[in-house]
């Protein structure tokens, strides 16, 4: 996969994109939503809305792109209900990186998740609403007692739509 879609996206837009994570939730990172794709990413970002999503159901035509410094990392957050469904798919571009996701209940119950570069990771269920989710800074990133170098990293995400309450 060449990544000069990606690079020449960077930057193309100008504000936050909002998934409700509050001030300060991401550090050393930039950021945009991409709504044309080029034929080969297209096909590559269908291979993970298939995969994440079942047919029929309703998903954001944006996707997210977010590229973190080496020094980059994403606070604990739960993404806001207001603006995303009930599913997160993310590839992971670049560099690995591990995932940590905590209970909101109980922070004693907690797992980390290794994203190799290039992997694909989906959030839905108890992991998408009961964990936060949070990708460690460099000097944290370790897995099983083995370091995961972090260098830059580019995350592609693709989300569902929120369920809008019926109108009463
Ligand atoms: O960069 C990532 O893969 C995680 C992004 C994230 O935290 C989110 O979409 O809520």
């Amino acid at each position: 996969m060449g990544w000069e879609w990606l690079l020449r996206a960077r930057g193309s837009s100008g504000g936050r994109v909002s998934w409700g994570w509050g001030q300060g939730a991401i550090h050393g990172f930039r950021e945009t939503e991409i709504a044309q794709w080029s034929e080969e990413s297209r096909e590559i970002l269908q291979r993970v809305r298939d995969e994440a999503f079942p047919p029929g159901m309703s998903q954001l035509s944006l996707v997210h792109v977010l590229d973190l410094d080496k020094s980059g990392y994403i606070k604990p957050h739960i993404d806001s209900v207001k603006f995303c469904g009930c599913t997160i798919a993310g590839l992971s571009l670049l560099s690995s990186s591990v995932m940590r996701l905590v209970s909101e209940q109980n922070p004693e119950d907690w797992m980390d998740l290794l994203l190799p570069r290039r992997s694909l990771y989906i959030l839905r269920g108890p992991a998408r609403y009961e964990f936060t989710h949070e990708i460690l800074k460099d000097e944290e990133s370790f897995f099983d007692g083995q370091k995961i170098p972090r260098e830059r990293r580019i995350s592609v995400i693709c989300r569902n739509l929120p369920i809008l309450p019926a109108p009463t």
